[in-house]
């Protein structure tokens, strides 16, 4: 039995899960006493660093969790349940973190995406148990925008680089604590928490180190579900966002079995898009809570699930906030939701007003449950104009003419899956996201998806030299080649394909074998 400090702010879905794929029956606390009666305690953090201190004082967590600290028990600190141990974060100036290490937290200062998000190395400075078994050249899953700064080097267990070096894990006695998060780092992760729960295992160095760490490029497949005619929830996909043939929505196959293909075949993250969750209530009959509830227990890469997240009244006249519907995807395991058409509503509110409605869908999500887990999907379409102070819009010169010759052109933001144009382009609606609380970038093209032409260049640096988040190329991918193309001609973080690995025309093994030694991945 293993004790899980769960303060209600975020997804601890897939700690547990990961915790009982190790063998082990999991306790979530409910009270202070149950923190000091634990024998082990996992604290995974979500959220701010505010309001995590402040949930943890109501509960009246503080006092036992202080105790149960200094006892030397079995600690385990996940993303926050680091930072909470520090003194106090910039994050929320103010508020008292627990004090056990002293130091505070502070926000990336790097020329770099902030949040730091992905696969990133660790170069060990400690002899621990955790290291059992690892080579030292795996790379785990982060995803954050402040990071810890102690005052000595005493119990840096783990650095890493992003822009800068930083400390990625601690540890002090029996506590130990990793900014990254071992449950979404897919087989290494969940052999470093292995060596945590049994605490007889030696301490080592791993042999290998590198120095410095890089974040690797990540490769994402991108599931588009729906129900088919036969009211069957399968994976499809479109061509141009068409996703019938002779009248029959494609079937490519099984939600949850093909994710568990991908993640066995090297997946970085798997993204779950609910197509037609614009019109359907998303939560109604729930299908999709279902597949993320299988998924992640069997899947520890992050997941993202799409579709349908915005403020909705039910049959019943019940209106369920955006807020709400994310809590329930959170709750049965996605690390991130992701907003498409509601975002374009909403960035043409801030447009027309100069000013985001206070409970807008962006803003209310990451205030929650951080910048980190609200992704804008984006599904714009190119408008080719004659020169480039025709629209009001941000338009490009492009080296793809026009079917009138035209050289240039601006994205035009669609929502309902392409279904509808708006007045809004791609550039400023990712920008305005940002301003919102965004914390990252799905840029799909209409014109490329399911084409095998390649990605979209040139919309990819138009949105990416515009934010500082991190951005995801998607949409027309058709060989190796072309993730190697989008890595290197464009600052993508990520790219995203779907039709190459669903018809099995490229896998995800292919795609990194090719890439390995030309860019930095995760190998597989
Ligand atoms: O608007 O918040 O309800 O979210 C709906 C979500 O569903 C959006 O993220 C939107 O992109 C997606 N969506 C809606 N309709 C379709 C469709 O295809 N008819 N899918 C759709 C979008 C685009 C990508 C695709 C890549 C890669 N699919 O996700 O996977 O283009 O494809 P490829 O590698 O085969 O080229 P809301």
């Amino acid at each position: 039995m293993i004790a899980l400090l769960d303060y209600g702010a975020g997804n601890v879905r897939s700690v547990i899960n990961a915790l009982e794929r190790l063998g082990e029956t999991v306790q979530i606390v409910a009270n202070g006493d149950d923190i000091l009666q634990a024998d082990r305690l996992v604290f995974p953090g979500v959220g701010g660093f505010g309001s995590m201190m402040h949930t943890l004082r109501e509960k009246n967590f503080i006092g036992p969790l202080t105790a149960y600290l200094q006892s030397g028990r079995p600690f385990f600190g996940i993303c926050l349940g680091l930072q909470a141990l520090f003194d106090g974060s910039e994050e929320a100036p103010g508020v008292a973190g627990l004090g056990i290490i002293p130091g505070q937290v502070k926000r990336f200062t790097v020329d770099l995406a902030v949040p730091h998000i992905g696969w990133n190395g660790i170069k060990v400075r400690q002899p621990s148990r955790i290291f059992n078994g690892l080579h030292g050249d795996e790379k785990f899953y982060f995803v954050h925008s402040y990071h810890v700064a102690p005052e000595t080097e005493e119990w840096v267990l783990t650095a890493t680089d992003y822009g800068y070096e930083f400390v990625s894990a601690i540890q002090k006695g029996n506590i130990i604590a990793t900014q990254f998060h071992p449950e979404k780092s897919g087989k290494a992760g969940l052999a470093l928490l292995a060596n945590f729960l049994d605490t007889t295992r030696e301490a080592i160095i791993p042999a290998a180190g590198p120095d410095p760490t890089r974040l690797a490029k990540r490769i994402i497949a991108c599931l588009d579900v729906r129900t088919n005619n036969l009211g069957d929830l399968v994976v499809t996909k479109g061509d141009q966002y068409d996703v019938r043939e002779n009248g029959e929505v494609r079937n490519l196959g099984k939600p949850v079995q093909l994710a568990g293909r991908y993640y066995e075949e090297g997946a970085d993250e798997i993204t779950f898009l609910n197509i037609t969750a614009f019109r359907d209530f998303p939560l109604k009959d729930m299908p999709m809570l279902k597949v993320l509830e299988l998924t992640s227990k069997n899947v520890f890469v992050p997941l993202t699930i799409g579709g349908g997240i915005r403020d909705y009244k039910d049959k019943d006249g019940r209106l369920w906030s955006a807020l709400e519907v994310a809590a329930e995807y959170f709750r049965s395991g996605a690390d991130k939701i992701s907003i498409g058409s509601d975002a374009v509503l909403i960035v043409e509110d801030v447009l027309k007003t100069g000013q985001a409605a206070g409970m807008n869908s962006i803003g209310q999500i990451a205030r929650v449950y951080g910048n980190q887990a609200v992704v804008i999907s984006i599904d714009p379409r190119r408008v080719y104009v004659k020169t480039p102070d025709a629209v009001n819009h941000h338009v490009i010169e492009t080296t793809i003419p026009g079917p009138g010759g035209e050289h240039y052109c601006w994205y035009q933001c669609t929502i309902k899956g392409g279904r509808e144009g708006r007045d809004v382009d791609a550039v400023t609606l990712a920008k305005v996201c940002e301003q919102l609380g965004a914390g990252e970038i799905l840029l799909n093209c209409i014109d490329r998806d399911g084409t095998n032409r390649g990605f979209d260049l040139e919309l990819i640096n138009a949105v990416k030299n515009a934010v500082s988040i991190p951005v995801i190329a998607s949409s027309g991918a058709g060989d190796v080649t072309h993730f190697h193309e989008v890595f290197t001609r464009t600052g993508a973080e990520a790219a995203l394909a779907a039709g190459i690995f669903h018809r099995k025309e490229v896998s995800i093994g292919e795609v990194k074998k090719y890439l390995q030694d030309k860019v930095e991945i995760r190998p597989v």
